[in-house]
């Protein structure tokens, strides 16, 4: 059958582009990450030929032995990380796994709120534009004006004039710890199932340096790409009481059949998320954006871009680039002149629309996994400051000079060709 580059080098060729983009910039997407060898081996396996249909020992296709092996163990294995009762590690993403959990837990029509998009929640939790906002009727809570913290007291009003089946916790650009103890007793006074949605912070929850949500929340969603650093999907996990119901709305309710392939990938994730050197890098990751926000933060007479909340408790951080004048695709084209990727988010109380918004979202779980210690975050936190303080100016040579000398100090998949 040949190999890719005999067989389509167009999309051979790309795929090397994309190589040599990744090991050229420093990413500070927040929700990217490098994937162990071991884990893309296992997602461009021949597991990708095979039809699965269902759940281990009841599936609608012959041949099942196998992936069943492989599926127990990564639920197996999801749970042990966790401490939670069931997994289901077939989604196909995280929002995949937020639509799910509503088709499980609410019917069409009924009353969810969710944690606003542009406060740093999610569209998957409430936005018009997707099954949540679409089929049920959502009402979303925000962070507070005055600090950024999420407003409890919105919550609390919100809920008990409400009464929402499902209440969403967690998001795609909160940098702060979330209590969800308190937001488990909100949903206990109105009777709403608590889902906590711990696509970002999966990771730093494995490795026990954000506080446990499980014992709080009745189902829990996430991504096992982001700080998970793994293969590409979303996973579940619940009460056993709920398990029939969350199994029966992944398959047949929202997906078709399992990817075993990327169910394999997920298992081997779990696994390295078990190990020895996962909570260093964790620490790592949590460590590198505190001292880059809180840099960041210092700076902001200079820069004219404030840092939301003052800093960060996780891998991310935000900045508003409105006191500056300049919107987020501006600071972004700044950043890019250096090679420094980041990315747009609307932020609340934001003056702008997007794409032209005002929150410039960076990470730092992506330059963790890559090895960035301490020194190498500092160094990146002053190339940032000098930068963001003057674009304009004459620095930029020298600038993109040291950026460089970051980069290639911790390069990507040596074994693999551009
Ligand atoms: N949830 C988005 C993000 O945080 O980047 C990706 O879907």
């Amino acid at each position: 059958m040949g190999e890719l580059s005999q067989i389509d080098p167009v999309i051979s060729r790309l795929i090397r582009a994309e190589l040599a983009r990744e090991r050229g910039v420093i990413d500070m997407v927040a929700s990217e990450n490098i994937a162990p060898l071991g884990v893309l081996e296992a997602q461009g396996s021949i597991l990708s030929n095979k039809y699965a249909d269902g759940y281990p020992g009841d599936r609608l296709f012959d041949g099942c032995d196998v992936v069943d092996e492989i599926e127990t163990l990564a639920i197996d294995r999801a749970k042990d990380l966790f401490g939670a009762e069931h997994a289901n590690v077939q989604p196909y993403s995280g929002a995949n796994a937020n639509a799910a959990v509503l088709f499980a837990l609410a019917n069409p029509g009924d009353t969810i709120l969710g944690f606003d998009f542009a406060h740093g929640g999610h569209p998957s939790q409430h936005d018009a534009t997707t099954f949540a906002g679409r089929f049920y009727t959502a009402v979303a809570y925000g962070v507070r004006r005055e600090d950024g913290l999420i407003d409890f007291e919105q919550v609390e009003m919100l809920a008990r004039a409400h009464r929402p089946k499902v209440i969403f916790a967690g998001g795609s650009c909160y940098p702060r710890r979330i209590d969800f103890g308190r937001f488990r007793q909100i949903a206990d006074e109105v009777g709403a199932f608590l889902v906590a949605d711990l696509a970002h912070i999966a990771g730093l929850v494995a490795a026990g340096i954000h506080p446990d949500p499980v014992p709080f929340a009745h189902v829990c969603t996430m991504t096992m790409h982001k700080t998970l650093g793994g293969a590409r999907g979303g996973m579940i996990l619940c009460l056993s009481e709920l398990a029939d119901q969350i199994d029966r709305a992944v398959f047949p309710g929202d997906q078709g059949g399992p990817l075993p392939h990327v169910i394999a990938a997920k298992a081997v994730t779990l696994l390295l998320a078990a190990g020895p050197e996962y909570r260093e890098r964790m620490e790592r990751t949590v460590r590198g954006a505190a001292l880059i926000g809180g840099m960041l933060h210092r700076a902001a007479d200079e820069t004219h871009m404030p840092v939301l909340t003052g800093g960060t408790d996780v891998h991310l951080f935000a900045l508003d680039t409105s006191p500056r004048k300049a919107t987020v695709q501006q600071a972004l084209t700044w950043l890019h002149h250096l090679g420094i990727m980041g990315d747009s988010v609307t932020i609340a109380y934001d003056p702008l629309a997007p794409p032209d918004c005002s929150g410039l979202r960076l990470g730092t779980a992506l330059l963790a996994t890559r090895g960035f210690q301490d020194e190498d975050f500092r160094e990146l936190g002053e190339i940032l400051i000098s930068r963001l303080s003057d674009p304009r100016g004459s620095t930029l040579a020298t600038l993109r000079e040291r950026t460089m000398a970051l980069c290639n100090r911790f390069p990507i998949y040596r074994e693999f060709e551009v």
